[in-house]
């Protein structure tokens, strides 16, 4: 439009020439031929600009909210696409991630069960970030906490790249969660969270557990270095060849306490969504991890460990006083520890 205006005036300027133009003419063809220059190069400018806004645009694109019409309404609530401030998600910016936490006690199988969910490519399960006292000082500093892990800027060694689609953590029932359960459940359904709970059927195994690990921290079975969890059959068989004295007086007490905290803790996060696992079935069948896997919406995959069990023997002689501890909890609500127990 702008070339053929300019090719119009430059044709009715040659037409004009052989009249002997007097010297206002010129002036106005002059005139003319500028603002013809100014109009092209505004133009010219107009498209410069309408080009540099279109790549605006693109960068537009990518930040507009992923797409998430297709999706299931009652899933959307737990599918986030979080902006980490320390790196870029790249090409997996628009995949959804999911935010959970594995709800347990010590001696209860989730390390072991933590490192099965990090052998899955997609998932990046933090350890016990809250075995650190000051995040765990008050609910504030354990809400902060939480932020900067589910927005992707907690860094730790299993801190996965940009395609990390779960992020979690490890977190024992005495490290704040109890104690500040209100917040954190309001915070769970506000940010959408997903909680694991992993706990053992069989507590007074999980009792030879403790104390076993807590002789070995003065003890350091292993060539004078203690080890709570280990790699090689040969270790477990170290540590499992000491054998613990319950102190029957204090028996039924501890694992009421246990039990207790334990069902308190489903009581408060009754409202989140959940999923609640026995460390004694995984064992026995660890196909149950694809359920853990389709709750956590990754793709299923094959999951592994190094680590190898410590207490494989039957109950009974792994405790030095067993006959004590059956008098004991014989006719009591726990005398089926006695009894229900598995085999390696
Ligand atoms: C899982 O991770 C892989 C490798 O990083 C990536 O290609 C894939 O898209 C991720 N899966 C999901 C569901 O995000
Ligand atoms: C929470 O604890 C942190 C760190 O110990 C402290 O700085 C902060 O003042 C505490 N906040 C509240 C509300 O108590
Ligand atoms: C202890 O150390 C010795 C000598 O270095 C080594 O042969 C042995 O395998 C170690 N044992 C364990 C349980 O690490
Ligand atoms: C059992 O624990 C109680 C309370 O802590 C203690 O008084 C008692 O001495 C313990 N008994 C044994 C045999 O260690
Ligand atoms: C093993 O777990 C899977 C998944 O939870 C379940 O479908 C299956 O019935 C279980 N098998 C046995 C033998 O319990
Ligand atoms: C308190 C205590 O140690 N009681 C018994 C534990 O079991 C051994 C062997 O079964 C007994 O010799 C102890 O007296």
């Amino acid at each position: 439009m702008a070339d053929d205006f300019c090719d119009f005036t430059k044709d009715t300027f040659i037409l004009k020439q052989p009249k002997k133009s007097p010297l206002l003419l010129r002036m106005v063809v002059l005139l003319f031929a500028m603002i013809c220059g100014i109009y092209t190069c505004s133009i010219f400018l107009k498209q410069i600009g309408s080009r540099s806004s279109g790549l605006l645009a693109t960068v537009h694109v990518v930040e507009r909210p992923c797409e998430t019409t297709n999706v299931d309404p009652l899933e959307k609530p737990y599918m986030h696409f979080p902006k980490p401030k320390t790196f870029s998600r790249a090409e997996c910016a628009c995949n959804p991630v999911r935010f959970f936490a594995i709800f347990s006690i010590q001696r209860s199988g989730s390390g072991w069960f933590e490192t099965l969910l990090n052998s899955h490519m997609n998932i990046s399960s933090n350890g016990e970030i809250f075995s650190v006292k000051v995040r765990k000082s008050n609910a504030s500093t354990i809400l902060e906490t939480l932020d900067k892990l589910y927005d992707l800027d907690f860094l730790t060694s299993a801190s996965k790249n940009e395609c990390t689609t779960a992020v979690g953590l490890k977190w024992m029932l005495n490290q704040g969660l109890l104690q500040h359960h209100e917040e954190i459940v309001e915070y769970f359904k506000r940010r959408g969270v997903s909680a694991i709970f992993l706990f053992r059927r069989n507590l007074l195994r999980r009792m030879v557990s403790i104390l076993a690990n807590s002789y070995d921290q003065n003890a350091k079975l292993l060539n004078g270095t203690h080890k709570s969890h280990v790699h090689s059959p040969k270790e477990a068989e170290i540590l499992a060849s000491y054998k613990p004295r319950i102190n029957t007086t204090t028996l039924i007490a501890n694992l009421k306490q246990i039990q207790g905290m334990t069902a308190n803790a489903l009581e408060y996060f009754k409202s989140t969504r959940h999923m609640i696992l026995f460390y004694e079935d995984i064992i026995k069948n660890q196909t149950m991890l694809n359920d853990v896997q389709d709750f956590l919406r990754v793709p299923r995959m094959d999951l592994h460990s190094r680590q190898v069990k410590i207490h494989k023997a039957p109950l009974s002689l792994q405790v030095e006083n067993w006959s004590d501890v059956e008098k004991a909890l014989k006719g009591t609500p726990y005398e089926s520890f006695l009894h229900a127990d598995y085999k390696i």
